[in-house]
């Protein structure tokens, strides 16, 4: 705990003193969220903060904040009648909008941005406020920190209500299963800086226990076999996508697949079996690619919620952030939020979600395998009308995961199908971390290319944001072919590439 505290940066650690003071003054409080793993999680710890200190509060996850959801949300407001606003996992880079539109309501005392986003633009000197009070935002990225792996959103939420009060401490759980959905332990293994006090905070209260296991997906739920048949992380040549072949290899190494008619599961195994199919993964990776850094990647540091129920997705914070983000994909992310608040009845319609969105996720694919994808000088396009924005960054990620799609060039997935049939064309970028070892940073290529727009055609045209390794950027149709053939040439240049 101390160090938790002593990890925090001064001039944070004064916003955030400062915010909970208005926490706790508060009486009718509005919040606001992304609708990923990170975004609900955030609203989670954010409403049992709330709830526990007995305050009047709604809340609502919102797909993005941009120039038309920023009405809603004023209108929100303004007929809830709250002195506090407080958004999570965005806010930072629309800072302005909030400013323009939510900050000065009538009757709202303070609104309180709990981001770890970059801003879009470089000018972070605001214009003064109405009062001190009136706007508190916190944002590891203006302290120093790294809000790709040192703090999330859902870390940054958790902060607060761990400074309002300590009793809160068991909220830890959902700021490290928000971290997990955000992939901030994806920069090297485990995870670091304030996200490792955090989980650290988690171990010593007894709500997580980190253990060295197999790191792939499914090991608390998915039968055997299936484990290995849907390994993505890597991909297992012979065995991803091989059914037989999958139950074959538990076969030859005489491990039971069930148990008195049940499916066995990873954390089922003995310890040496556990062992006889590591080495039998290792050995097919190191067959199969040529990096030894991913055989080693194979087994790494596991985050379990020991007090969650077992055999449940709730059990680990990488399946538990999976099941979230298939509420939130599934356009239902209030299901994920209440059963982050231990309802029962959303765990079991989140299960049914996830179901969905695995369905959703395996057509996406095979639509891609079959269809194909583009290729572009310094990046590859996929162009699926089908699929859903919600869902468009994932598959173009599992891609080149499983090697659909190679990983030396970035990957745009370009998706039509979006939420509430807006005008607007959803991108998605994704590449690989070696690019990004490379200097490739697609955020910063997606904010200038929308920037470039909408200064030439004096309108607003493109919005964009993200993080280096995925970013996303909102376009008017006819303005799309341009935006593409500007992000291609600025690619090319980060690559070095003379194609
Ligand atoms: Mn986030």
């Amino acid at each position: 705990m101390e160090s938790l505290l002593e990890s925090i940066p001064e001039t944070m650690e004064e916003l955030l003193v400062n915010a909970s003071r208005l926490v706790k003054k508060s009486k009718k409080v509005y919040a606001f969220s992304h609708i990923d793993a990170d975004g609900i999680t955030a609203l989670a710890i954010v409403a049992l903060m709330l709830e526990r200190e007995g305050k009047s509060f709604e809340w609502k996850n919102i797909h993005q904040i941009n120039s038309e959801s920023i009405l809603q949300i004023e209108e929100e407001v303004r007929t809830y009648n709250s002195d506090l606003v407080i958004l999570s996992d965005f806010g930072t880079g629309q800072i302005d909008l909030v400013k323009k539109h939510i900050v000065g309501i009538k009757g709202l005392e303070s609104v309180i941005i709990l981001d770890h986003h970059l801003p879009t633009t470089d000018e972070v000197i605001s214009e003064p406020v109405l009062t001190p009070d009136s706007l508190i935002e916190i944002n590891p990225s203006q302290h120093g920190l790294s809000g790709s792996y040192d703090l999330s959103g859902s870390g940054t939420a958790f902060l607060l209500a761990y400074f309002v009060s300590q009793n809160n401490v068991d909220l830890s759980e959902l700021a490290v299963v928000g971290a997990t959905g955000d992939m901030q332990d994806y920069y090297g293994r485990g995870f670091v800086g304030l996200n490792k006090e955090i989980v650290e905070l988690g171990e010593d209260s007894g709500h997580l226990k980190v253990t060295r296991d197999l790191t792939f997906f499914g090991i608390h739920t998915r039968p055997l076999p299936y484990l290995l048949q849907y390994a993505t992380d890597p991909y297992l040549p012979g065995l991803t996508g091989a059914e037989e072949a999958s139950f074959a290899f538990f076969e030859d190494r005489d491990i039971d697949i069930k148990s008195d008619g049940e499916w066995r599961t990873w954390v089922d195994l003995e310890t040496d079996n556990k062992q006889s199919v590591i080495q039998g993964i290792i050995q097919i990776v190191l067959e199969s690619y040529s990096d030894p850094r991913i055989a080693q990647g194979i087994v790494g540091d596991v985050i379990v919620l020991s007090n969650r129920p077992p055999k449940t997705e709730m059990r680990s914070a990488k399946e538990f952030s999976t099941l979230l983000n298939a509420c939130g994909r599934n356009k239902r992310p209030e299901i994920g939020v209440r059963l982050c608040m231990g309802n029962s009845e959303a765990f079991d319609e989140g299960r049914i979600l996830l179901q969905q969105h695995r369905t959703n996720l395996a057509m996406a694919l095979r639509r891609l395998e079959t269809d194909g994808f583009e290729e572009k000088p310094g990046m590859y396009i996929v162009n699926d009308p089908v699929t859903p924005d919600t869902i468009i960054g994932i598959v173009i990620g599992m891609a080149q995961g499983s090697m659909i799609i190679p990983i030396d060039r970035p990957v745009i997935g370009i998706s039509t199908n979006t939420t509430d049939d807006s005008p607007l064309v959803k991108l998605s970028g994704r590449a690989h971390k070696s690019l990004i070892e490379r200097g490739v940073n697609l955020k910063e290529v997606f904010v200038e290319v929308a920037e470039q727009l909408n200064i030439s055609y004096e309108t607003l045209v493109a919005e964009a944001g993200g993080h280096p390794m995925a970013a996303g950027a909102f376009i008017q149709k006819p303005q799309l072919d341009e935006f593409l053939e500007i992000t291609s040439s600025k690619l090319v240049k980060y690559l070095g590439m003379n194609k």
